[in-house]
């Protein structure tokens, strides 16, 4: 893979709205990334391998648990940080954005939120360092936009838990120490339990041969009558809520995630068509790359600006559900958009491992499927403003 070169578009000067903070947070996960994961992300994507040497300068930037208070071994950071910093990780990569999001929004979120104070102490600083990596256990074999009807289940044995069943797709279980899982119980309802490497009956197969999100790995997490203690449930909340509340998070940041897929893409597409003759001038001087650039950097305004005023809303605890899943959608949709359209900028090179376009379009497809499918996330929206769920 050539330098990266990066040089972050910020059309409407939005870097005047933020802090001295926000910037200096932004700009050392740029930096991390333009020096660790750039000069690697390609092999590692080529290989189909998660790159393990990066989890602890994902530490030190603070991308696990941004949002989580120091005492906990967070950062203690507004989600307009937590955006930010997801925001250059995506740019480097979608996959390690996933391993970022996932400790932080469904593994120390809920850990957080509706767990134990000891609970807390025992999993977050081990998780915020990177000692320790989570998954998030919600979408089963037989449901996936319909989670409500999983059929993972556990027993109450008098002494511990016995827990059934199969999680499919999920980032980060081939080599996570935890597993934050969610089943019913005898009555049918939903909690959290965390489930720990080396439990017996407890086994994390890897999904293998994807074309997408190839630097994350993805697999299985199996129980076959796992006793997991009672002090491993999560008390605080139940019911089909706990999840999608972890949820509302972690959509909230790949909402800024795809801002800097979509952002590296432009900035590539920018830089070739300026280089790049044909004709006697730059492709850059034609109209129809022009084109292509002027909608792009259009589209990507528009998703910053969406992001930031979801951050504000978030940082005051406004922000609604359907609110996040308007910014996830369009901004995921935004980025995949102008991946396609900046591959095709390129030329031949575009289908090459010599630029990044190609990874970002394909891992993009995996971030329009997971955490709530674009139609889902349709949707919810059709919901919200019509008072009418057609999920059903
Ligand atoms: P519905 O009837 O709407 O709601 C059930 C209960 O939950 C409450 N609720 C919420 N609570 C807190 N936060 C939210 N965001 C909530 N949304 C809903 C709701 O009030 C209700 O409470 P109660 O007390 O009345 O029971 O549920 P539904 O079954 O109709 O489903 C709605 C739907 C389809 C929107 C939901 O199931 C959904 O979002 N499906 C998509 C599934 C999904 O997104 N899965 C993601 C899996 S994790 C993942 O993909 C990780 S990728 C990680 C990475 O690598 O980055
Ligand atoms: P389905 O739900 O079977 O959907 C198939 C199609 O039907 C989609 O187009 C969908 O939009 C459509 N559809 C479904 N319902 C409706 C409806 N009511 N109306 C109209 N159309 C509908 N899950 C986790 O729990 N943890 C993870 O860490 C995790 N990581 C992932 C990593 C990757 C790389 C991928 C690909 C997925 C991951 N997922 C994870 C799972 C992800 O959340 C699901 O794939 C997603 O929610 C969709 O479920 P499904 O794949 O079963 O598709």
């Amino acid at each position: 893979m050539r330098p990266d070169l990066f040089e972050a578009p910020d059309y409407y000067n939005l870097d005047d709205l933020f802090s001295e903070e926000h910037l200096l947070i932004r700009d050392a996960a740029r930096q991390w990334v333009k020096r660790d994961v750039s000069p690697i992300i390609e092999e590692y994507a080529q290989k189909a391998e998660f790159p393990k040497q990066i989890i602890k300068g994902l530490a030190e930037i603070g991308a696990f648990g941004p949002y989580i208070p120091e005492e906990y071994g967070g950062a203690g950071l507004d989600q307009i940080s937590y955006g930010l910093i997801m925001q250059e990780i995506e740019r480097g990569d979608s996959g390690v954005r996933s391993t970022a999001s996932v400790q932080s929004s469904l593994v120390m979120y809920p850990i957080f939120t509706y767990g134990t104070e000891e609970q807390r102490k025992k999993y977050l600083p081990k998780l915020a360092s990177g000692e320790w990596m989570g998954s998030f256990g919600l979408t089963e074999p037989n449901h996936g936009s319909n989670p409500s009807g999983m059929e993972t289940k556990y027993k109450d044995m008098g002494d511990h838990y016995l827990l059934n069943g199969a999680k499919l797709w999920i980032s980060n279980s081939p080599f996570c120490d935890i597993a934050v899982v969610w089943a019913k119980n005898e009555e049918g309802r939903i909690h959290g339990l965390i489930v720990e490497r080396g439990m017996e009956g407890f086994t994390t197969p890897e999904t293998h041969n994807k074309w997408s999100l190839r630097a994350s790995a993805t697999g299985e997490l199996i129980f076959d009558n796992v006793k997991v203690p009672k002090e491993n449930l999560l008390p605080n909340k139940s019911g089909l809520g706990a999840p999608l509340g972890c949820l509302d998070s972690a959509r909230f940041g790949i909402a800024w995630g795809a801002i800097g897929a979509a952002m590296d893409c432009y900035d590539t597409a920018l830089r070739y068509a300026k280089e790049r003759v044909q004709f006697g001038k730059p492709i850059a001087a034609t109209q129809l790359q022009q084109k292509k650039l002027a909608e792009m950097i259009t589209e990507i305004t528009k998703a910053q600006l969406l992001a930031f005023r979801l951050g504000q809303l978030k940082n005051q605890g406004k922000a609604t559900t359907a609110q996040i899943s308007m910014a996830k959608r369009n901004n995921v949709e935004m980025a995949i958009n102008i991946a396609r359209e900046a591959r095709q900028v390129l030329g031949g090179m575009g289908i090459t491992g010599e630029y990044s376009i190609m990874r970002h379009m394909m891992n993009l497809e995996s971030v329009i499927t997971y955490e709530g499918t674009h139609d889902i996330h349709l949707l919810i929206t059709g919901a919200d403003i019509t008072g009418m769920p057609a999920f059903q």
